[in-house]
């Protein structure tokens, strides 16, 4: 069967709904998660007392008398979000060093006992007010790891914890979502017992008690929780902005979660939980003045904006705040550029289709096994027309259908293959989704063909269009993370490392960045030591590299200036494995 749509005058298609009064096929979307994938972008803001100590995991022993800057400002993080096209934000309304920022009437550790506004302040209100101001909707993070708390491990703790949930989801009105970090690294000052502290993670908080307190208190808040209980939403397995081409909104219900799963969904699960995409514009996901010149570039944006809303995903982008208590001004711009590219590439870089073509079954899908459940669409344009981006959709309340497609462009009468040009293995043309972007070089075609090749049930396409995504010029490079250094490095032992300087030298500090491809090797705690003659050895360090195993970037350690010409380095604990390695490391030394 055939049929030729009539001509809609601008391009992109709203169309095909070709399944008449269709079943759902698999899970199906609730309501609140519907609504979620609609927002698309929305903030990340992470601010505490972290961003007075330069951290990105305070200790749980931290002054809150360091809290106190001078112009913190919700309404500018709000109006800065919302020009960056953000439609919500999470705050870090706790992280795990187990500072409030609003005055939980549970604890002494909060804003409540800062200088900032003689103790009467409460960031969570300001912010939920400005967000409801500028329309933005409002959600917290809301750390399950205190490392203050001094009965964190103990059952008295997970009360502690669900009174100060019910504060914020009684007090500062409708919250779209609540983030459960999964983060219980163990050490922490606990009151100052100053120990190590493991929990399981599969009991200890008792989730579903406070499922059922969320659901009855808020109904239309998604749960995203990185824990063992199932929430709403899932992580997606990585920190860097990506997940998989392949992104199946589906999960079990029961077991664990292991990394493919959080990356590419499960095609077969039977449970609905979609990927949530959560990276920094920075490298750390709290301010640090170090890293002013690594505000993500507009390219790295748009590469994060295709691998996340452009593969079924919504992108949760952290905006860290400045000591002063605002969205430092690079990052708020980079921000609003990018919001501003979007535009350039999906409103006014839209092609004008003239006209599609339809038929239920897809003559080149004789190689699948599904023919049953093929489609072809066949876009036509009466001019050639230039496009380098490529858009569909599925109608998801019906479930998430599709497997597998191809897609080819007429070009002077041959049909060339397209595949999708950020995808290192394979075509990237699998799921689809609720909104699936590909990405190719510049084609000039008179026609388009889309191919459903397998779907798991007849698919739903809602939407199929083109656009010509401008190249991005006079772009800020991403300064580069990467360091290439020239000393000469040896290991003494299987943990621990001799760098040695070409001359003696003041040394200020040491940055080391993990293995970028695996978790072997990878230390987590570390102590570093000087020498100028390898007799006597001061230690200059040492510590912990926060959350260096989620999220693996360069990592200072600072100290004060101490003479050397060899460092050793020491990793007392490490991620995984017997042997510590790096992907490089760099000596800081006073001009
Ligand atoms: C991680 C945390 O440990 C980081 O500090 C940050 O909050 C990030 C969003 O989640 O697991």
């Amino acid at each position: 069967m055939k049929k030729i749509l009539s001509t809609i005058a601008m391009c992109a298609m709203a169309l095909c709904i070709n399944a008449q009064n269709p079943s759902p096929c698999g899970p199906t979307p609730s309501a609140n998660q519907l609504r979620w994938q609609d927002m698309e972008m929305y903030a990340f803001i992470h601010y505490s007392l972290n961003t007075y100590t330069d951290q990105e995991w305070g200790f749980g022993n931290e002054d809150p008398k360091l809290f106190n800057p001078s112009n913190l400002d919700c309404r500018q993080w709000a109006r800065v979000c919302k020009q960056a096209g953000m439609k919500g934000i999470i705050f870090t309304a706790k992280h795990h060093c187990g500072f409030c920022m609003w005055p939980s009437k549970y604890t002494e550790y909060s804003v409540k006992n800062s200088p900032w506004k003689n103790g009467k302040g409460d960031v969570v209100r300001e912010l939920a007010e400005a967000c409801r101001e500028e329309g933005l909707e409002y959600a917290v993070y809301l750390s399950p790891w205190d490392r203050n708390h001094p009965e964190y491990g103990k059952p008295a703790y997970v009360t502690y914890f669900r009174n100060q949930l019910r504060e914020l989801l009684t007090e500062y009105g409708d919250m779209f979502e609540v983030w459960f970090d999964g983060a219980n690294g163990g050490d922490g000052w606990y009151g100052g017992a100053n120990e190590r502290r493991q929990i399981d993670r599969t009991t200890y908080y008792e989730w579903p008690e406070t499922y059922k307190m969320i659901r009855e208190l808020q109904p239309k808040c998604l749960i995203w929780n990185d824990g063992s209980d199932r929430g709403d939403l899932r992580w997606v397995g990585t920190e860097a902005g990506n997940i998989g081409e392949t992104n199946w909104s589906l999960l079990n219900k029961e077991g664990d979660v292991p990394y493919h799963m959080l990356h590419y969904g499960l095609e077969d699960g039977n449970v609905w939980c979609p990927g949530e995409t959560n990276t920094s514009i920075r490298p750390g996901w709290f301010y640090h003045e170090t890293e002013n010149e690594n505000v993500k570039s507009l390219s790295k944006l748009m590469d994060t904006y295709y691998k996340s809303v452009g593969r079924n995903s919504c992108l949760l982008l952290n905006l860290p705040i400045a000591p002063n208590g605002r969205i430092h001004p690079t990052d708020s711009l980079r921000g609003i550029a990018f919001k501003k590219m979007i535009d350039e590439v999906f409103v006014n870089g839209e092609c004008k289709v003239d006209s599609v073509e339809f038929a239920t079954t897809a003559p080149t899908a004789s190689e699948s096994s599904a023919v049953a459940n093929s489609a072809l669409y066949t876009l036509h344009f009466n001019q050639p027309t230039t496009f380098n981006r490529f858009v569909a959709e599925e109608d998801i309340r019906y479930g998430q259908r599709v497997k597998k497609f191809s897609l080819e462009a007429e070009v002077d009468g041959k049909w060339v293959p397209l595949k999708d040009e950020l995808v290192d293995n394979g075509d990237g043309l699998t799921t689809i989704g609720h909104r699936r972007i590909i990405c190719f070089p510049k084609v000039t075609a008179t026609k388009l063909r889309f191919t459903i090749l397998d779907s798991k049930c007849e698919p739903i396409i809602t939407s199929t269009s083109v656009y010509l995504a401008p190249d991005i010029t006079q772009d800020i490079p991403d300064s580069g993370e990467k360091h290439a250094s020239d000393y000469y490095i040896f290991f003494g032992a299987d943990k621990m490392m001799f760098i040695t300087l070409n001359d003696e030298a003041n040394v200020t500090g040491f940055r080391y960045l993990p293995p970028q491809d695996s978790k072997e090797g990878l230390v987590t705690h570390y102590r570093i030591s000087a020498t100028t003659d390898w007799q006597k050895w001061e230690t200059i360090g040492e510590g912990e590299f926060s959350n260096i195993v989620n999220n693996p970037i360069w990592q200072t350690m600072r100290c004060k200036p101490t003479r050397a010409k060899i460092i050793r380095v020491e990793g007392l604990r490490l991620a995984q494995g017997e042997r510590m390695s790096y992907s490089d490391v760099e000596v800081l030394t006073e001009k």
